[in-house]
Order: structure tokens, then C-alpha cells, then sequence
């Protein structure tokens, strides 16, 4: 006879003969919050005082098991009991418990499997300790029980990689005893009948000693201390695993105190920021109505961007249709897509099983009428607006009724290129970055007369193609190229002004960008910028201070960066450096100005350099270019290389305050009083005391 009692509202125990079954119910991902914690450790204690159960299966209901602890309690007062007492409660219990674990066992919850005296997968199984993802480290015991089962190197890889490992991998390491299929709550019957037959083998995690491996842990420390400056958590995540050659106890206390340590610091703030910020971005009416059929996809232009966006539909399982012009251009594209698909297999991210039928989707053709067809059109070529109008001019006449026509244009009016047609309803701007089957951000660009389903179209694609959708209004360079083309001038300035531009780069790479600016111009190459000044130059404000003296002459030498070898820097056999013919230029246009260079501190550089970006970021946000700050957080962080402990511009600018900001800007106005101006956003919320989180919260 099963008998069954709810402890709490999430938690209930289910009895049948001499097992015990606890399950935990907590949508959508069973988290451990407090509820949580609190009816786990009085079912532990219940079985326990009356005695008569011989084995206790902890499993939970849903599509995951635990995925960690309740990340919307971070930050505030914290509950008792704490996560690591309840698993040490666990652990203590004299009858033996198991864990059955389906989904994803992440963090807390991979700890509290780690905590039972025997853990069995269900196949599709994943565990991880994610914790450095949010600026964490593991605090339930994961620094303490990975080691004891699967060493110190494994222990170091799953904390400071934050990796989910795979169910095979976790029974090879010895992090789960068996692998099975089934439905969670009849092995965990099964499986608990087993253990209290004595057919289940079961012992305390911490009952073990770690292996001895100081090397790993002194070699690891080493490689943190130079290419982990900025994340405290990843240094304390060795000091907690060291300590697993302690006691329980002692060890158990160090890896608290460095939780409790970690979430102090503005990186859990800021990574916390992008975790939310990564879901809340879609989480907006317009996303959610009905939606527009998403099968086929014809893509114009077989450049590295129509190949990439191409690569990244056929990715996702979308047929596609390539579209070129000349036979030449359509192979090159397709050879383009069979190197990203090629390269997709080869990092693991398709089965190479998959890989034919994959290309096999893809249908090239030189003829534009083979898009009549298709749900959506993604127009990628050469940014031009006489070509684009006729693009899809010719589209208006070609494509089925109710299909979506999009345009990949970076930066040029989407208003303008849907007045062509006699659907603007239809149109709408759909902004990857390259390359764009990597990138993670579409920008999601609403002209004025697109109607409620493409958008929302618009970002079920982004959901489809995993990335993260990001809804823009109209404007030249929607929210992260405008932002861009505003900041990336102080790094021109800062060069004029007496900085050389490897000092600008160093500094922003201390910040914790991958790449300072000048590299990441050589990089994507400096003929870009130079065609988008030569474009611009007729409409320039004749008040506003030229910034590209210096790069316009890099580039009429023909050093246009990486792809001609040189740039700001030169790259020669592997090695990168510094371009000093570019540096006499400089000094050259220096003398030629009257600048006499002065010096600048790194602070300084990156003072200088943010403050643009949050200027141009909350202009961005006043009007309603973008939606919430949050917003434009997440373009920086997917589209930009913006390090995700910050958080974003706009997070990162609530860490200085709109008071300081003001004083900043004012301050830098002094030189030069047409760049540098204060939002009206900005100048109200010194006033006022506002933040952005405030108007996050608003949304
Ligand atoms: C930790 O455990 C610390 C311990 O070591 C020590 C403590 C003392 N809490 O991602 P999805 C929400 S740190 C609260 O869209 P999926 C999420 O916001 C934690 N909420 O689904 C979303 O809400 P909404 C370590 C959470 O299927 C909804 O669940 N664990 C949490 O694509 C669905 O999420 C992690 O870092 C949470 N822990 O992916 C795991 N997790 O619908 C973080 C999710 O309102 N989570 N939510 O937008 C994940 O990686 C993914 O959510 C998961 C599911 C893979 C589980």
C-alpha cells in the first residue's frame, strides 16, 4: 500500500512497504529555494525519527531534477536552513538515500545528489557545477564531494568551466553509480527497493579522501592568477577544492565562507544581471502573440553574412534557399556554408551523421523567383539603398502572400526600404553579427508598419536559431552600432590626445574586453570604418571633432589590418605587433594639428571610453530605440565581446551612479563640449537618485 503526506507544498513523502519516496516539486526547475531546503530536511528527519523505512529515493517531479539553488533569493537576507545543513543532514541520515536524478542537475541541485549515499542517472542526464557562470562558486558541498569522487583535475574542470558533463561521462568519473532509462518515480521505487535489499551498493561521499593532486591544484592557481584577474570566485573555487583534503567540517567551512565571500562582489552582480537580463529580453508582449509559419528560408547574397546566416537556419533544421546573382558568387557561398556546417561538426555542435542531410536542406539558386515560396526572406547584401529598394522591390512582386521580407542591413532605414514595397506589414530588420551562425545576438529592427506577428515571428526565428532577440527601433545603426559609433571616437581622441592605441587596447583588455579597439579594427578590418567615413562625410557635423585622421591614412597605404598583414599592428609568423610606421603617422598627424600629446592614466582610458558608451546607451533608452537598459545590456554582452561579470553598459553604469556620471561628463565637456553632453535621462536620475535597474523594473 503507497501512502502519501505532503511535508510542504513542494515537498511530499510517498511510502510504499519499506521505501520511502521524496519528491520535490518546484516549477519550472525544482529549484532549492527556501520551501525547498525546509521540507527536505524535515522529510530527512521524519523518515528518520520514526524508523521505518529502510531506504528513502529523493527524485523530482517535472522536466528537471534540482537545477540549482533559487537565484532569485541571492542578494537578500538569507533563509535558514542553509542549503549545505540540509545536505550534511542528508548525508548524516541513517537510512540510506539515493538520488534520482532526469534533465539537468545543476549546481545546488547536482550537490544535493552529491550528498546521498548513491546517485542513479536517467539517460539524457546532465550535471554540472555552474555556479562561476553567475560569478559563484559551488556552496553545498561541490568543492567537497566532486574531488572525493572523480579527483582533484575533474573537480577543477566542472567548477571553473561551469560545463554541463554528459550521463556517460558522469558514470565513467564516478560522480553517479548507474545509468538507466524510465520515468523518475519508477526507478526511484525500483532503485530504492534495490538499496534496501542490499543490492544497491551506498556510502557517504565524505566519507572518502580526496587523491592527493597538489599539482593540479598549484598548476591551475598559476594559469588564474594571469588570465583571471578580475574573477575572484575562480581562485577561491581552488582554495575550496584544496580543502576537500579536510575534514568534512573544516572543509565544508571554507568553501561557505568563500560563497558567502563571492556574493558580495560585483561580478555576481553583474553575471546574475546577464542571466536574468539573457531571459527577460524576450519576455515582452510583442515576442508573444501569434506567430507567422517558419519552414522555409530564402536568404539573398552569399557573402560571409548571407552564408552565415544561412549556416545558422540549416543549423536549426530550416530549409533554406541561397540566392546570388553569379554562378560565382552562389559556389562561393555554398562552399562557405559547407566550411561552417564542416566546422559545426567538427566543435561538436552537429552529429556528423547529420551533416548531409543538413547541406541537403540548402537549395541554391541564381534566380529570384525560386523565393516565391518561402515563409521568410532575409535580404544580406552590400549596404547600399538603391540596391536594397530593388531587392525588394522585386520581392514585393515575387514572394507569396503573408511571407516575412527582412533585411540584414546594420544600420540603414528599414522604414525607408519597406516604402517600396505594397506590404510594409511584412517588413522587418533582422540585424545577426558576424559571424552569424556563432553569434548569439539578432537584433530585431520594427519599422513602423510591421504588423504584431512578424515581430513576434521575428523572435521566435531567434528562439529557433538559439540566439538571443533583441527588439531595436529605427535608427542609423539601431542600438549597438550607434552605441558604437559614438564610444569608438574616444578611442580615436584618446589616441590624438597623447595615448598610443596599444595603451587604449591594453586598458580596455584589463577592463576585460577580449580585444581592445584597435585590434578589434584590424581584425574586422579598418577598410569598413574608412568606406562608413567617406559615406558620412557629407553629412558631418561641421562642429564635431574629426576622429579619423589616423586610421583614413592607415588605409590609404592599404593597411586595412589582419586580412593585408597590417593595420595598428603588424602580424607577421603568428605574432602581433605593434605597427611603427602607423605610430610615426601618428606622430605626424599629431605635429600637423598642434597637438603636443599628453598622458593619460589606464583608469583614465577606460573612464573615458565607458562613459561614451552609457552617454550614447541611454540616449539609446530615452528614445525608445531601445525598450529597457536591459536590453541594451544583452546587444553589449551578445553582440559586442562586453566581459559578462560587468554585466552590460547600462548595469555597469549603476555601479558608478548617474551622480558621478554627470560630474564626469561635465567635467570632459570642458575639452570638448560638442562630444561630450549630458542625456536628459541621466541628468534626471542624478537628480532624482534613479538607476536603470529602476526602469529595468518598470520595463
Ligand atoms: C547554486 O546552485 C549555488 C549552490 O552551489 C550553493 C547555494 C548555497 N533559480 O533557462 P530557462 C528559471 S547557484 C531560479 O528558460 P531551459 C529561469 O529564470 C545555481 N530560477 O529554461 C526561467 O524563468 P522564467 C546554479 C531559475 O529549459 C525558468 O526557470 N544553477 C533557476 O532553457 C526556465 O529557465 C544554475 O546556474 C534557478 N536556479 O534551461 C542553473 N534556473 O520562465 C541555471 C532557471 O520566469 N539554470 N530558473 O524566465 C539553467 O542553466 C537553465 O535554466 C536550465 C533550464 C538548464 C536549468
Amino acid at each position: 500500500m503507497a501512502a502519501t503526506r505532503k511535508v510542504n507544498d513542494l515537498i511530499s513523502i510517498e511510502e510504499i512497504g519499506a521505501i520511502a519516496l521524496i519528491c520535490i516539486d518546484n516549477p519550472p526547475v525544482n529549484a532549492t529555494g527556501q520551501a525547498v531546503r525546509q521540507g527536505l530536511q524535515e522529510a530527512i528527519e521524519t523518515l528518520n525519527s520514526e524508523g521505518k523505512a529502510k531506504a528513502i529515493a529523493v527524485y523530482a517531479a517535472g522536466r528537471t531534477f534540482v537545477a540549482g539553488a533559487d537565484i532569485r533569493e541571492f542578494g537578500k537576507p538569507p533563509m535558514p536552513p542553509a542549503l549545505p545543513d540540509v545536505f550534511n543532514i542528508i548525508e548524516d541520515s541513517a537510512i540510506p538515500v539515493v538520488a534520482v536524478m532526469h534533465g539537468t542537475a545543476l549546481g545546488g541541485g547536482f550537490e544535493l545528489g552529491l550528498s546521498c549515499h548513491a546517485r542513479v542517472g536517467i539517460e539524457g542526464l546532465k550535471v554540472g557545477l555552474p555556479e562561476i557562470n553567475l560569478g559563484l562558486l559551488p556552496g553545498a558541498g561541490g568543492t567537497q564531494r566532486v574531488p572525493r569522487l572523480a579527483g582533484i583535475p575533474m573537480a577543477l574542470d566542472m567548477a571553473l568551466s561551469g560545463r554541463q558533463v554528459s550521463a556517460k561521462e558522469a558514470l565513467e568519473k564516478g560522480l553517479i553509480d548507474r545509468l538507466v532509462a524510465g520515468e523518475p518515480r519508477e526507478v526511484a521505487v525500483q532503485v530504492a527497493e534495490e538499496v534496501a535489499a542490499g543490492k544497491l551498493a551506498t556510502r557517504r561521499t565524505c566519507d572518502l579522501n580526496t587523491p592527493k593532486d597538489d599539482k593540479a591544484l598549484d598548476d591551475t592557481a598559476a594559469m588564474l592568477k594571469k588570465t583571471q584577474a578580475h574573477m575572484y570566485s575562480c581562485h577561491k573555487i581552488v582554495e575550496a577544492v584544496r580543502a576537500s583534503y579536510l575534514p568534512r567540517t573544516e572543509g565544508l567551512k571554507i568553501e561557505r565562507q568563500a560563497f558567502i565571500d563571492s556574493m558580495q562582489t560585483p561580478q555576481r552582480a553583474g553575471m546574475i544581471h546577464a542571466f536574468f537580463g539573457e531571459r527577460a529580453v524576450s519576455n515582452i508582449p510583442e515576442a508573444k502573440g501569434p506567430t507567422r509559419p517558419l519552414e522555409k528560408v530564402g536568404v539573398i547574397g552569399g557573402g560571409t553574412m548571407g552564408s552565415g546566416i544561412a549556416t545558422a537556419c540549416l543549423l536549426a533544421g530550416l530549409q533554406v534557399r541561397l540566392v546570388e546573382v553569379a554562378e560565382e558568387g552562389l559556389k562561393r557561398g555554398i562552399a562557405t556554408i559547407t566550411k561552417n556546417i564542416d566546422g559545426a561538426v567538427q566543435r561538436g555542435k552537429l552529429k556528423a551523421e547529420k551533416r548531409d542531410a543538413v547541406l541537403g536542406a540548402l537549395t541554391p539558386s541564381l534566380n529570384m523567383g525560386d523565393l516565391a515560396d518561402v515563409d521568410l526572406v532575409i535580404e544580406a547584401v552590400f549596404e547600399q539603398m538603391d540596391v536594397k529598394k530593388d531587392i525588394f522591390t522585386k520581392l514585393d512582386g515575387i514572394c507569396k502572400d503573408g511571407a516575412i521580407l527582412a533585411s540584414n542591413t546594420s544600420y540603414l532605414d528599414i522604414n525607408e526600404i519597406a516604402a517600396v514595397t505594397k506590404r510594409p506589414q511584412d517588413v522587418l530588420g533582422l540585424h545577426f553579427f558576424s559571424p552569424a551562425h556563432v553569434m548569439r545576438l539578432l537584433e530585431i529592427v520594427v519599422p513602423d508598419k510591421t504588423a504584431a506577428d512578424v515581430v513576434a515571428t521575428g523572435f521566435a526565428l531567434a528562439k529557433k536559431l538559439g540566439k538571443v532577440g533583441v527588439r531595436a527601433g529605427v535608427c542609423d545603426g539601431f542600438i549597438g552600432n550607434r552605441i558604437l559609433a559614438h564610444y569608438s571616437k574616444t578611442a580615436s581622441y584618446l589616441v590624438l590626445d597623447g595615448a598610443s592605441p596599444m595603451q587604449v587596447d591594453n586598458a580596455l583588455e584589463g577592463f576585460g574586453f577580449a580585444m581592445g579597439p584597435h585590434k578589434v579594427g584590424d581584425l574586422a578590418g579598418l577598410d569598413i570604418g574608412w568606406m562608413t567615413r567617406k559615406r558620412k562625410a557629407a553629412t558631418r557635423d561641421p562642429a564635431e571633432r574629426y576622429a579619423g585622421d589616423v586610421a583614413d591614412k592607415i588605409c590609404e597605404n592599404g593597411w586595412f589590418g589582419r586580412k593585408s598583414g597590417r593595420g595598428y599592428y603588424v602580424y607577421e609568423g603568428g605574432a602581433t605587433v605593434p605597427n611603427e610606421e602607423t605610430l610615426a603617422i601618428l606622430d605626424q598627424v599629431r605635429a600637423e594639428k598642434g597637438i603636443s600629446p599628453r598622458s593619460f592614466t589606464d583608469e583614465d582610458i577606460v573612464d573615458r571610453y565607458m562613459t561614451a558608451m552609457i552617454v550614447e546607451a541611454a540616449r539609446v533608452v530615452e528614445d525608445g530605440t531601445a525598450r529597457r537598459p536591459l536590453d541594451v545590456d544583452m546587444v553589449f554582452l551578445f553582440g559586442y565581446g562586453f566581459p559578462r561579470f560587468r554585466g552590460g553598459p547600462l548595469h555597469y553604469a549603476d555601479t558608478i551612479g548617474a551622480k558621478a556620471l554627470v560630474e564626469r561628463i561635465e567635467a570632459y565637456a570642458k575639452e570638448d563640449p560638442h562630444y561630450w553632453q549630458v542625456p536628459a535621462i541621466l541628468a534626471r536620475m542624478a537628480k532624482d537618485g534613479g538607476t536603470f535597474a529602476d526602469l529595468n523594473k518598470e520595463g
